[in-house]
């Protein structure tokens, strides 16, 4: 195995002495192999076809700038059935989206089947824990929450509601036509631009297919038009399966109110049994983390000589039970490998995505059980597979936690949990800031409008997305947030991104006074929270969606979300559900930046179209920035240009409001 230079693969400490134990115990891990396998260069541009037989056909960089090209030059740019860069290049694009989509509504559908035997009492364990978003969220899909009129009317129960709902919501994973429901939650100039281009979305299946057929071999061949396609397929994803995910499990689990826990590998415990959760669906989760908690299980536990169970998370269904019940969290993405070679794992349970293949071979190398239970997610050897049923969840958890604890006499390795970890406050859902700043006179995003108005604010970003072997693990989280707080850009959170925060202490409040400029500090230690709101998992992008809306609708920012002094980044993604969130944004109105690399630069003129033509459609684009201190000048740049032109770039000074200004705000609130 070749040497490795540890500070340049991750800066996480944790991170760093678990490599250095795995190169000295010989075993391999993705930084292993991101060393010896170079991506492909004509790959990572977006600019290899494959989708049919008589390919790859690859199209080379162009050697002349776009639109300089001659006919006989632009000829050697095609594959052989005459697709061109550009088409090459956004079909492959808009599949990406397709997939990342896909990912996401499919999560959302598992979940509404959850939902929909959980109404109709049909499951183990689960129950509706938040009736008064069931509520609100039934109303919107226009579920009767009363039966009877006037004054005759009584409240359905909990269940009826839910059993109608549910079979909604059902519907929309099937709809062929008209609007999904949650477009109506967009400011309305927003929908009207939707429907001004035709990507109004229309089910969470069928904009997936269509995009999938549009992408086959000989079909769009006008990357425009592709994009169109693609741009109705993620919002299926971020104003669809995404939202109705997270309104849904808030229902059944509970909507995330602040609560302390804890972030990184330290928080395995050498005496304890330890269980990581891996993946992203909270279904089985949920269950697990009322299963450790059993007396008999703890009991089982101390015979097998552990002193108690440690649960603790990894990537985003560790963001989903950190949310709702504090549990610790081991790690992000890249963590997954390091986790096992502790040697102090016992059980690590996977469901889907972002999953290594080569958790099987790592744990074979230690005593760990890899547990996966998912029927869609098999390994083909190398795992132990315990099915999740939702008629049988609590069972199949403890079931699970059981296999865990049988394990922990067989550990064998000598054990090295890093002493690396940070405390955190998490929970920050969409209506909880909505509670924190709006105050509970007015009960909307008033106070913060007020507060970008005036100018301690100066602006908002949303920082999410992945880990990426090919870069410097949470380096460019750490420096692009770093230098938002700094210029007092309140910083929202989700997936990975967020646990990066979370490793380098800035989800606590006392991170406001060391991190942020003046103004930002003074509001966050004024309401008492971080300075990064850590919003949930990569699903609950949507609920950064529902802030921006509402930061809309309180008024004194515009009338839509592309006025927002706003902006979003993915520093380290690497997951095609990225790009879908990427586009979701973007085509929502936000300057969406991403970095490592971008997989469109095999067409100059695609390109061109995603970081600059898009925004007269959309008000919102695409960037490539590689360098995060470049990415963080110009998305205060952008914002900047976003007060400007609300005019409220020189106000600094707190402006208090007369009435006339007071009706002027909610004149825009109303329009929106
Ligand atoms: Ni989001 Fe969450 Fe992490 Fe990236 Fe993967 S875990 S869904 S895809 S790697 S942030
Ligand atoms: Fe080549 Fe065209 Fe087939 Fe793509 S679709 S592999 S460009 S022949």
């Amino acid at each position: 195995m070749a040497e490795l230079d540890v500070e340049k693969l991750s800066m996480d400490v944790a991170a760093q002495e678990l490599i250095k134990k795995a190169q000295a115990e010989g075993i391999e891990t993705i930084f292993d192999r991101a060393k010896t396998m170079k991506p492909c260069p004509i790959g990572v541009e977006g600019a290899c076809c494959r989708i049919c037989a008589q390919g790859p056909c690859r199209v080379p960089p162009p050697k002349k700038k776009a639109g300089e090209e001659t006919g006989e030059e632009k000829k050697q740019r095609m594959g052989l059935c005459g697709a061109t860069a550009e088409t090459i290049v956004a079909r492959n694009f808009a599949r990406m989206v397709a997939c990342g989509t896909s990912a996401h509504n499919d999560h959302s559908r598992g979940v509404a089947l959850l939902f929909k035997e959980v109404a109709h009492g049909r499951t183990q364990g689960y129950e509706i824990k938040d009736v008064t978003k069931l509520r609100r969220v039934a109303r919107e899909w226009g579920v009767a929450i009363t039966v009877g009129e006037g004054e005759d009317a009584k409240p359905r129960s909990k269940n009826e509601i839910a059993q109608e709902l549910a079979d909604k919501v059902l519907m929309a994973f099937g709809q062929q036509s008209g609007e999904l429901q949650y477009v109506a939650r967009a400011p309305k100039k927003r929908q009207e631009i939707w429907r001004k281009y035709g990507v109004a979305p229309r089910g969470c299946d069928i904009e997936v297919v269509e995009l999938m057929h549009r992408t086959h071999m000989g079909v769009d061949q006008d990357y425009r038009n592709i994009m169109k396609q693609a741009t109705r397929c993620a919002l299926s994803d971020g104003w669809g399966g995404s939202m109705i995910s997270t309104d849904l499990q808030d229902i059944m689990f509970g909507c995330p109110v602040p609560v302390a826990s804890e972030i990184n590998l330290g928080v395995l415990k050498e005496d304890h049994v330890n269980i990581i959760i891996h993946g992203h669906e909270p279904l089985l989760p949920e269950m697990i983390a009322m299963a450790v908690q059993e007396p008999e299980m703890l009991e089982y536990a101390k015979s097998k000589g552990a002193k108690g169970i440690q649960l603790a998370g990894m990537c985003c269904s560790a963001n989903e039970i950190l949310m709702r019940h504090g549990i610790p969290v081991a790690g992000n993405y890249l963590h997954q490998e390091l986790a096992i070679i502790t040697g102090a794992l016992d059980a690590m349970v996977v469901d889907v995505q972002c999953i290594f293949q080569s958790l099987a071979n790592v744990a074979q190398c230690y005593h760990t059980k890899l547990i996966t239970t998912d029927p869609r997610a098999k390994m083909e050897a190398g795992a132990l597979h315990i099915e999740y049923d939702e008629h049988h969840a609590l069972d199949v958890a403890r079931k699970v936690v059981r296999e865990a604890i049988d394990n922990f006499p067989n550990r064998r390795a000598p054990v090295m949990i890093p002493a690396v970890s940070h405390p955190i406050v998490v929970g920050f859902s969409y209506e909880t800031i909505q509670y924190l700043l709006g105050g509970s006179i007015r009960g909307t995003y008033y106070t913060l409008n007020d507060n970008v108005i005036g100018g301690r604010i100066r602006g908002v970003a949303g920082v999410v997305g992945c880990n990426n072997c090919r870069t410097t693990q949470d380096s460019s989280h750490m420096t692009l947030i770093k230098e938002l707080l700094k210029n007092d850009v309140i910083v929202l959170s989700t997936g990975c991104a967020a646990m990066a925060a979370g490793k380098y202490g800035l989800l606590t409040p006392e991170a406001a006074s060391q991190y942020c400029g003046p103004g930002l500090a003074e509001i966050c230690e004024t309401v008492g929270i971080p300075p990064v709101l850590h919003m949930g998992a990569c699903v609950d992008n949507s609920r950064i969606l529902m802030a921006a809306t509402a930061c809309v609708k309180a008024g004194g920012l515009g009338t839509d979300i592309s006025d927002l002094p706003a902006a979003g980044a993915a520093p380290e993604w690497m997951s095609e559900k990225a790009i879908a969130i990427g586009q979701y944004f973007v085509a929502s109105g936000v300057y969406t930046c991403f970095g490592v690399t971008f997989p469109s630069t095999g067409s100059e003129i695609f390109t061109d179209y995603l970081f600059k033509g898009i925004e007269e459609e959309y008000g919102g684009k695409w960037d490539f920035i590689a360098d995060p201190e470049e990415m963080a000048r110009k998305m205060i740049a952008h914002i900047d240009s976003k007060r400007k032109a609300l005019g409220i770039d020189k106000a600094r000074e707190r402006v208090l409001m007369d009435m006339d200004m007071r009706r002027k705000l909610e004149a825009a609130a109303e329009e929106a």
